[in-house]
């Protein structure tokens, strides 16, 4: 019953939960009384928090991902999205702006020449889906952290949302909005981000797993209240660290 349910309402849940947990051992770990698929979910919700709780816990902010020299970019650079390849929004550059809301002093917002004319720093680092693959690319772009500071946002508060135009969306922490290198990533390989790759600005953070790296960002807002997002809404573990 407990792996149904598991199957049912949280496939990624599975993974962590399936080689460990009983329905007791979830009872017991939840307080909650598992007598129903809906109590079971919940049950499984507690868990899943208490995880982001812990893992929130144990960022370093300062231990860097590993990064790899040019010959180790994986070509092609796989493309995934809830989508088909062919599916990837047009967005057209020019007109686009970057949108800035909540606890921010400077909600102006930016254009992607603006995002250009910041310093840019690039990376080599690995992209690991929970799909099952993993693939090293490069991207360049304006360090997280300067942005966030530029437009005075509150380095307080405790999430990052973010909006893309083709409906995803997600958020993080702040510890890992601030990491050194989480990008809003503007090239991929050494050229403008290819629309399948998220064009005009995705964010790059090689400490948080694939689902967690949002493409094609227009709006970007800081908050205290949780967001969720497109996959942790339907089950997956928000913190999502890699
Ligand atoms: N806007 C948007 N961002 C997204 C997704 C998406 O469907 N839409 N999929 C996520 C998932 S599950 C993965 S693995 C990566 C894939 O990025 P890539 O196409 O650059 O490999 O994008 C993430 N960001
Ligand atoms: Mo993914």
């Amino acid at each position: 019953m407990l792996a149904d349910a598991i199957r049912k309402f949280a496939p990624s849940r599975r993974a962590f939960l399936q080689r460990t947990v009983t329905l007791g051992g979830l009872a017991l770990l939840t307080g909650c009384s598992l007598d129903d698929n809906s109590s079971i979910e919940a049950a499984l919700g507690k868990v899943s928090s208490l995880n982001d709780r812990i893992q929130g816990v144990l960022f370093d902010p300062n231990k860097l991902a590993p990064t790899y020299p040019d010959s180790m970019i994986t070509r092609p650079f796989p493309f995934n999205a809830f989508y088909g390849e062919d599916e990837a929004p047009e967005v057209d550059g020019d007109e686009w702006r970057l949108e800035l809301s909540g606890l921010i002093a400077d909600k102006t917002p930016w254009s992607l020449r603006q995002l250009r004319a910041m310093p840019q720093a690039d990376q080599i680092t690995r992209h690991i889906c929970v799909e099952g693959w993993s693939a090293i690319g490069k991207w360049g772009g304006v360090p997280f952290g300067t942005f966030l500071k530029r437009i005075g946002a509150d380095l307080n508060a405790k999430y990052v949302g973010f909006k893309c135009a083709d409906d995803y969306y997600t958020s993080i922490d702040m510890a890992t909005a601030l990491h050194p290198q989480t990008l809003m990533a503007l090239t991929y390989d050494g050229q403008t981000l290819p629309t399948k790759y998220g064009y005009p600005m995705k964010l790059r953070m090689p400490t948080k797993l694939g689902y967690k790296n949002p493409k094609h960002i227009h709006a970007i807002f800081v908050s205290n209240t949780y967001p969720g997002g497109y996959w942790e809404d339907q089950g997956y573990n928000w913190f999502g660290g890699s």
